[in-house]
């Protein structure tokens, strides 16, 4: 397999061919399709919402407006971004706790999820939730979980529903290079492999599960081949390329919908800031995290592409980022000024 330029750069090549079945080949570098114009707008526009968003839930964070746990997913925006840029409605998304991007991504209103983060009653779970707990069904997103690798279950069960009822569905379950180390995700693989059922499973590959490299934790650092004991295929994927991404997320959602059964998207991608707001991260360098940055940005790719090509102007994309940043704050000063939920809600929602 060519070693691309944009895999090299962030010091791992996607892994060279195995045992493992690939859909038809790795999604990086040179071999990745082109967009067009409109896909890299609308690219760079859905990248800039989630970037914008987590900044500025990062401050409310320091500002003290948000309490318990906030996981930003800033670095890795490309990956939801090019998945939702190929699935169809009805599609299912499940995650974990580091979401606010998977929902921005599947339409959920940036008020609604920034003032459920301040814990206030316009927020998407009527500001009871927070973070880790937020839910569309309109929208079909599923969460927000906080007990590592348990949407992976869930996702499957997802998936046993649309092959059950036979609808064109596809699960897409997005989780961790940490929790690919769960038991519970391989439990998974082997019921979705026998009943074939239309999931993707994604590892989403920061390199970090908390203060843990995947090079200290884990005995097969290649993700995309931990199905392989259940004939499961898998392929590795430039996820800080979001053309990259949108190919893959093309063959796999063909894949699971041809009633191939379920596959899995190994995204190298990684997240600039600390794993939660309170991660002092001294198990990194700065130039690590300043290298990726600099060299493999999700959104400066795009945004050099749109004005290499002559696709925007300084100033449309000015325009663009405008417009983005009086979303992100207006859906701030909502979640400021919005009401706590009322006493008597705390008796409501609870399953007993
Ligand atoms: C069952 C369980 N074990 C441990 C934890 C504590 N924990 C929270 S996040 C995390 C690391 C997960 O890392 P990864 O899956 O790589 O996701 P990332 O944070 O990098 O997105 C751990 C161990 C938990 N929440 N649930
Ligand atoms: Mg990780």
């Amino acid at each position: 397999m060519a070693q691309t330029k944009s895999a090299s750069a962030s010091g791992r090549k996607p892994a060279a061919k195995s045992a493992s079945k690939t859909v038809s080949k790795e999604f990086s570098g040179k071999n990745t399709p082109e967009f067009g114009k409109d896909d890299d707008l609308h690219a760079y526009r859905e990248m800039l919402l989630i970037r914008r968003f987590e900044e500025k839930a990062g401050q409310l964070y320091g500002m003290g407006f948000i309490g318990g746990f906030c996981h930003l997913y800033i670095g890795q925006e490309a990956v939801v971004v090019g998945m939702q840029m190929a699935q169809q409605e009805g599609d299912q998304v499940i995650t974990a706790y580091r979401d606010h991007g998977h929902m921005l991504a599947c339409g959920m209103s940036p008020r609604g999820v920034m003032a459920e983060l301040t814990g206030r009653q316009g927020g998407l779970s009527k500001g009871k939730g927070g973070s880790m707990h937020m839910f569309s069904k309109e929208k079909h997103f599923y969460g927000g979980h906080g007990i590592v690798g348990a949407q992976v279950s869930l996702g499957t069960g997802l998936a046993f529903a649309n092959a059950y009822r036979n609808n064109d569905s596809v699960s897409v379950a997005y989780f961790g290079d940490g929790a690919a180390n769960q038991g519970q995700v391989y439990e998974s693989f082997n019921m979705a492999a026998l009943w074939k059922l239309p999931i993707i499973y994604i590892v989403e590959n920061n390199r970090y599960a908390m203060g843990t490299s995947t090079a200290r934790a884990t005995a097969q650092s290649n993700y995309s081949m931990r199905g392989v004991g259940f004939g499961i295929p898998g392929v590795q994927v430039d996820g800080m390329d979001v053309r990259a991404v949108k190919a893959a997320a093309d063959e796999a959602l063909a894949h699971c919908r041809s009633g191939k059964g379920p596959i899995i998207l190994e995204m190298l991608t990684y997240r600039y800031r600390g794993h939660s707001m309170s991660d002092p991260a001294k198990y990194r360098s700065k130039e690590e995290v300043q290298k990726m940055r600099s060299e493999q940005d999700p959104i400066e790719q795009v945004r050099n592409r749109l004005l290499e090509k002559g696709w925007a102007s300084e100033d449309e994309l000015k325009a663009i980022d405008k417009d983005i940043r009086d979303i992100v704050t207006d859906s701030a000063d909502f979640a400021q000024n919005d009401p706590e939920p009322d006493a008597s809600e705390l008796y409501t929602d609870i399953l007993l």
